[in-house]
């Protein structure tokens, strides 16, 4: 079966995470995706957080499945030369330097046009034109700088940054739409453009909710959902809302059997409406249904601490999957707080491909997350990432360099 992005050939000039998320997706969907690393050394995280003395990290492994690589000294004359030929192939160039970096390879968005003007360049920036677009970022700074941090964590406690990489992986999907949005467009102009992605701008995007609570909080001085309201106060920056579930479906995170000595024994409690008479049943309190102070959500929402205080009662007698049954039953939404170990073991993700066991010739078999977007016409087979330059010999073929001419590269230290 053919891939969506046949036919597309990417210059891959990504590394750590941001970019290389990006190209990861894009090579899933079936682009040829070319890594340009630096000979000797490549992509950084191949040495970094190594599990295995002198074997490519599973942070790199991770990150860079089903792509060539190829090793370029960008800054060698004749290595220039060889990317050249590589940027009249490509119909996509994606990297993530730090700002200029491109630009002092002597590869600006002009000299890009002029070898190739369906050329597609997208970056990743950690921030967008204004006081820190020449800074470099990193994941973290991107979650503090786009109101991530500011809004998480309890109102008594510091800024928290987020397990989930918002601001790299996430800047690399946004990356990924901006792409395939502008190949879309070529179809009808035939030309290149620029993509930008800026991190700071990713992960304001994804807490597009927590803009939306600091106009309403302008406004009206509270927010009923948070839960400042009614025990707290309110300041005048979107506070850190703590597990309430933001939405209008008051949720908290309560323990179930098991939580004194296994930190994920928990499980995410939605109290929404609808159900709010078979919540009242389940958890024994069936007078609740019709009380005055809890039949509505709006009478609730004083309360909501000693509400979820009462489930939580009924939460520890059950473990979070005895729980998440008896609840489903009624369609009470909740869901358990899962370990990385339960999600590494759980049956239906290998199923969907969603995680995957690869083989490496040096590291062995390990674990990765698959494509978490499915296409039913374009199905992902996730293939090992590359050894460093095991694709070079075979790209520069592709390019019309002959046996000699890529020995005599090697010994400049071009290739
Ligand atoms: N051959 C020779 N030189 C090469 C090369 C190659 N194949 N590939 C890269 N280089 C050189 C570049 O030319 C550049 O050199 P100059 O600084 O002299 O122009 C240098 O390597 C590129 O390095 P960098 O500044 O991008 O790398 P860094 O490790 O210092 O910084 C990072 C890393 C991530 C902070 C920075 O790249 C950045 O801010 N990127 C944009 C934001 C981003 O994507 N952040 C997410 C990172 S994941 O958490």
């Amino acid at each position: 079966m053919g891939k969506a992005l046949d036919g597309v050939r990417i210059l891959d000039f990504t590394h750590v995470q941001s970019g290389p998320t990006c190209t990861q997706l894009l090579a899933w969907f079936g682009a040829d995706v070319i890594k340009v690393e630096r000979a000797g050394a490549g992509d950084i995280t191949r040495e970094q957080l190594r599990d295995i003395p002198d074997v490519d990290s599973l942070y790199f492994t991770m990150l860079n499945h089903n792509k060539r690589s190829v090793t370029i000294d960008t800054k060698n004359p004749e290595g220039k030369l060889v990317l050249e030929a590589l940027i009249q192939k490509c119909d996509v160039l994606v990297e993530n330097f730090a700002p200029g970096a491109l630009d002092r390879m002597g590869f600006t968005w002009e000299r890009i046009q002029e070898l190739n003007p369906r050329m597609i360049v997208a970056s990743v920036k950690g921030f967008g034109p204004g006081p820190y677009e020449d800074c470099k970022v990193y994941e973290n700074v991107a979650q503090c700088a786009g109101g991530a941090a500011s809004t998480t964590g309890f109102d008594d406690g510091p800024p928290v940054v987020s397990g989930a990489q918002i601001g790299d992986s996430g800047t690399g999907l946004h990356l990924a739409l901006g792409i395939v949005t502008a190949l879309y467009q070529r179809t009808q102009t035939g030309r290149g453009q620029r993509v930008l992605a800026a991190m700071q701008d990713g992960v304001l995007n994804l807490c597009r909710v927590k803009l939306r609570d600091q106009q309403r909080l302008d406004r009206t001085g509270i927010m009923k959902e948070y839960p400042q309201y009614p025990n707290g106060s309110f300041g005048e920056a979107v506070p850190r809302a703590g597990n309430a579930s933001g939405g209008g479906q008051p949720g908290w995170i309560l323990k179930c059997k098991g939580w004194e000595t296994d930190p994920n024994a928990y499980i995410y409690f939605i109290t929404q409406a609808p159900v709010w008479a078979k919540i009242c049943n389940v958890i024994g309190k069936e007078e609740w249904a019709t009380h005055p102070d809890y039949a509505t959500p709006a009478a609730r929402l004083p309360h909501l601490k000693d509400i979820f205080a009462e489930i939580e009662r009924w939460t520890m007698t059950k473990t979070k999957f005895e729980a998440m049954q008896i609840l489903n039953k009624y369609d009470i939404p909740c869901g358990p707080i899962l370990s990385m170990k339960e999600i590494a073991e759980e049956p239906s993700l290998r199923k969907t491909g969603t995680i995957v066991e690869v083989d490496h010739p040096t590291r062995g078999k390990y674990l990765t997350v698959g494509n978490p977007i499915k296409l039913s016409d374009s199905p992902t087979e996730v293939k090992r990432s590359p050894l460093l330059g095991e694709h070079t010999d075979e790209v520069m073929a592709e390019l019309g360099y002959s046996p000699e001419q890529i020995s005599a590269l090697r010994t400049a230290g071009a290739i």
